[in-house]
């Protein structure tokens, strides 16, 4: 079993103890970045939801409060589940969430809470007003998959906000909510968008800024500069996110996605571990920032036995790619003040079947950037059209030890000595698929050889990179966390959030390689390594 102390993350967001999912109600507040989550108070596995909240001056270091939101009203008396904080014009935040209001089903309704005492930065204590719930599910709502209000936006006088559900037995949907006054909700009858891909957990809707500006924009922000909306859903069945891009309009109150096909594509924000995700915008730096949960991979014996489960990603800074096609997704430059010594490699030529050990710091609690270059494109291997538009699928059957033409390469990381123990994040490129002209570009994180323990969960993830890798180069980071593994492929095109528990590569038995499983020269132009420091986790 795992409990390993050497496995707890250093710098990934986790409370002192017991479970968690979920972010909820993330929002930046007189100088105060503040972050809710779903939270255990009594243990290591999903029960007992509550609002834990903590507090950041950087959204790095943090401060455990005590939970801000708590059964004890009748519409939330079984259970506080995720919501969103909205920003009123006076500066006042509020929260909208979900309660659970009966023992034997769990009956969904919305309520609000708003601070007690708006001049403690901190925003320690939470009223809900008796006029709560503010929505129930009326006729022809299924009332057991009605869920997690997002952020509420303002034009001509009126809130929106959407809510998830299922309609049918198969139809995710986000319904929209309007209202004047932040107290009477009422439905306009269609909903915002929908697509067959079963219930829609913890939508979130946003406006981006112009393709290629890293801005982000306010979720009531309207006119010219919020020409393009971001639609993302938790997919209960699949459990992963996905979103669209695509534009928003405000008299019909619909959503429509600029590729028609979007639905089928399922664009993700992660191709890894990455569920319940929720955006903020933070008017300090003007940037949206994303937060998603990952939980563990582990058994939930192990979790149990360990104390804990479930951490939160980076904060990843989100904006829209200059295709206008998809997201890019950075770590918040905040991080970077964790780094503390490293190690360049520069010009470092990798022949077919080599591998090359980084050393000269310790990589359990690593940042790790690189630049890859391959001279030709010539050798990349055909793609079997069968698997050609599934990545998971493609990875799963060329794996990190199948030897291919270009690529793959990339990194071992949480690597033990002998190598027995490695996590492989990397790229493999194939022929352009037919009536492309572009190679094809496969990102995957393959844990099977992460870990000598038998009992994990160890999927191989991956995604295709829309990158043009004409001129040969490809960038990689990966943030390393001792069982966490999140990875920016290209710039942030491509993310895959793995959680490994190595049984040898711990601690200072953890190294770092790069590798080249092809039989292609493959060069590192650049890469270099930091050891992270510990920040404040919320007193752990
Ligand atoms: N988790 C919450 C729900 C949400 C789900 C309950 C997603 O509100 O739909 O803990 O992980």
């Amino acid at each position: 079993s795992i409990i390993d102390p050497l496995l707890r993350t250093g710098y990934h967001f986790q409370p002192r103890k017991n479970w968690i999912n979920d972010p909820n109600a993330p929002l930046y507040y007189k100088g105060w970045y503040h972050l809710f989550y779903q939270y255990n108070p009594k243990g290591a596995v999903w029960g007992n939801i509550v609002w834990a909240h903590s507090v950041s001056r950087d959204l790095i270091n943090w401060m455990a409060l005590k939970p801000a939101i708590e059964p004890s009203i009748a519409s939330d008396k079984y259970g506080c589940w995720s919501g969103s904080a909205t920003m009123l014009p006076d500066g006042t935040p509020t929260i909208m969430y979900t309660g659970v209001n009966r023992p034997d089903v769990n009956y969904q309704v919305q309520n609000v809470a708003y601070p007690r005492n708006k001049s403690d930065p901190l925003l320690r204590e939470w009223d809900k007003p008796s006029h709560n719930p503010i929505i129930v599910p009326k006729a022809g709502i299924n009332a057991t998959q009605f869920r997690d209000p997002t952020t509420a936006w303002r034009a001509g006088g009126h809130w929106r906000l959407l809510i998830g559900s299922v309609t049918g037995p198969a139809h995710g949907v986000a319904y929209v909510y309007r209202s004047r006054d932040f107290k009477r909700w009422t439905r306009v009858e269609r909903p915002l968008h929908s697509a067959a891909t079963g219930m829609w957990e913890c939508p979130d809707f946003y406006p981006v800024e112009a393709a290629g500006r890293r801005e982000g924009l306010d979720t009531s922000v309207s006119g010219r500069r919020a020409r393009k909306y971001v639609l993302k859903n938790s997919l209960d069945l699949r459990r992963y996110d996905y979103y669209t891009v695509g534009t928003y309009d405000r008299r019909a109150e619909r959503y429509v996605p600029d590729d028609p096909a979007g639905d089928e594509r399922h664009l993700r924000y992660d191709y890894g571990n990455f569920y319940a995700s929720k955006t903020f915008y933070d008017p300090a730096k003007r940037r949206r920032i994303l937060w998603g949960w990952a939980n563990e991979s582990d058994t939930s014996a192990d979790d149990v036995a360990k104390g804990w489960a479930g951490i939160q990603a980076i904060p990843r800074t989100v904006w829209l790619d200059p295709s206008g096609k998809q997201l890019l997704q950075w770590p918040i430059e905040e991080v970077e003040a964790l780094r503390g010594k490293s190690v360049t490699v520069k010009d470092r030529v990798i022949k077919p079947g080599q591998h090359v050990e980084v050393t000269g710091l310790q990589t359990a609690q690593a940042d790790v950037e690189v630049t890859f270059e391959v001279s030709s494109l010539a050798g990349a291997e055909s793609l079997d059209p069968e698997l050609a538009g599934d990545a998971q699928r493609l990875c799963g059957a060329r794996g990190a030890a199948v030897e291919g033409g270009v690529g793959p390469f990339g990194l071992w990381v949480l690597a033990s000595a002998d190598r027995q123990e490695r996590t492989a994040v990397f790229f493999r490129l194939f022929r352009p698929a037919r009536g492309g002209d572009k190679p094809v570009v496969l990102m995957c994180t393959d844990p099977t050889k992460s870990s000598l323990n038998p009992n994990l969960y160890q999927p191989t993830f991956a995604g295709f990179v829309d990158t043009d890798i004409s001129d040969g180069k490809i960038s990689l980071r990966s943030l390393i966390d001792r069982s966490v593994v999140e990875s920016f492929g290209a710039g942030g095109k491509t993310c895959i959030l793995s959680r490994v528990y190595p049984s040898l590569a711990t601690g200072k038995n953890a190294r770092l390689y790069v590798f080249n499983g092809g039989k292609a020269d493959v060069k590192v132009s650049r890469l270099t390594a930091w050891e992270m420091k510990k920040p404040l986790m919320n007193g752990a």
